[in-house]
C-alpha cells in the first residue's frame, strides 16, 4: 500500500519561448498524492541543473495554478532565495528539500497558508521561492521562512526577502521592495 501525502500537488513545467504567451509556455506535467508517486515523477523528470535558462519547475498544490492571477495567489507573496550565478551545483538540493517540506506539510499550523514552490534557471543567477497566500500575514510568512531557511542549511548571513505578487507584478526595475526579511 502506498503511503497518502496529505495534499494532492500538481507538477509544472515552464518553457520559455518568446513566439508564445507566459501563459502558454506553462505546461502541467502530472500530479500525485503519495510518496512513492511523488518519487516516481521526480526520478524520471530532468534534474532542474540541467533545464535550460529560462525554464522553471512549480509544484503547486492541486487546484491552485502556479500564477499570480489564481485565486489562491492574488494577495500572496514569496519568499525568494536567488542563488549566485554559477552556483547551480547544489540547486538540485535545494529543490528536494523545498519539495520535501511542502509535501511533507512541514510548516506545521501554517502549511495551509503554503500555495506551492518554483525553481527558475536564469543565466543570471537562478532562483527558488516558496508562495504563500497572504502577503500581510506576518506571523505565518515569518514562520514559512524561518523554516525554509532552516531545512535548506542556508548561512545565517544570507538574507532572503518576501514579496508580494502585486509589487513583483507592477515592479518597473529589475528589483522587487520585500515586505519582510529574514
Ligand atoms: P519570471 O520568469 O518570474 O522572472 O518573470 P525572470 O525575469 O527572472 O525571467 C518574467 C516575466 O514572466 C514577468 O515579467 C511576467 O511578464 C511573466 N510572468 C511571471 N510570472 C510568475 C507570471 C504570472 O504569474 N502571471 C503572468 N501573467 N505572467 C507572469
Amino acid at each position: 500500500k502506498k503511503h497518502p501525502l496529505q495534499n494532492k500537488w500538481a507538477l509544472w513545467f515552464f518553457k520559455n519561448d518568446k513566439t508564445k504567451s507566459w501563459k502558454d509556455n506553462l505546461r502541467l506535467v502530472t500530479s500525485f498524492d503519495t510518496v512513492e508517486d511523488f518519487w516516481g515523477t521526480y526520478n524520471h523528470i530532468q534534474a532542474a541543473s540541467k533545464l535550460q535558462s529560462g525554464c522553471d519547475y512549480s509544484l503547486f498544490k492541486e487546484g491552485i495554478e502556479p500564477m499570480w492571477e489564481d485565486e489562491r495567489n492574488r494577495q500572496g507573496g514569496r519568499w525568494l532565495l536567488n542563488t549566485q550565478k554559477n552556483s547551480r551545483q547544489d540547486l538540485d538540493r535545494l529543490w528536494v528539500e523545498t519539495l520535501m517540506l511542502l509535501i511533507g506539510e512541514q510548516f506545521g499550523e501554517y502549511s495551509d497558508s503554503v500555495c506551492g514552490a518554483v525553481v527558475q534557471i536564469r543565466t543570471k543567477g537562478d532562483k527558488l521561492a516558496i508562495w504563500t497566500s497572504n502577503a500581510s500575514d506576518q506571523d505565518t510568512n515569518l514562520s514559512i521562512g524561518r523554516k525554509f531557511k532552516e531545512r535548506l542549511g542556508l548561512p545565517r548571513k544570507l538574507v532572503i526577502g518576501y514579496q508580494a505578487h502585486e509589487d513583483t507584478m507592477s515592479k518597473t526595475g529589475s528589483t522587487t521592495k520585500s515586505v519582510f526579511s529574514l
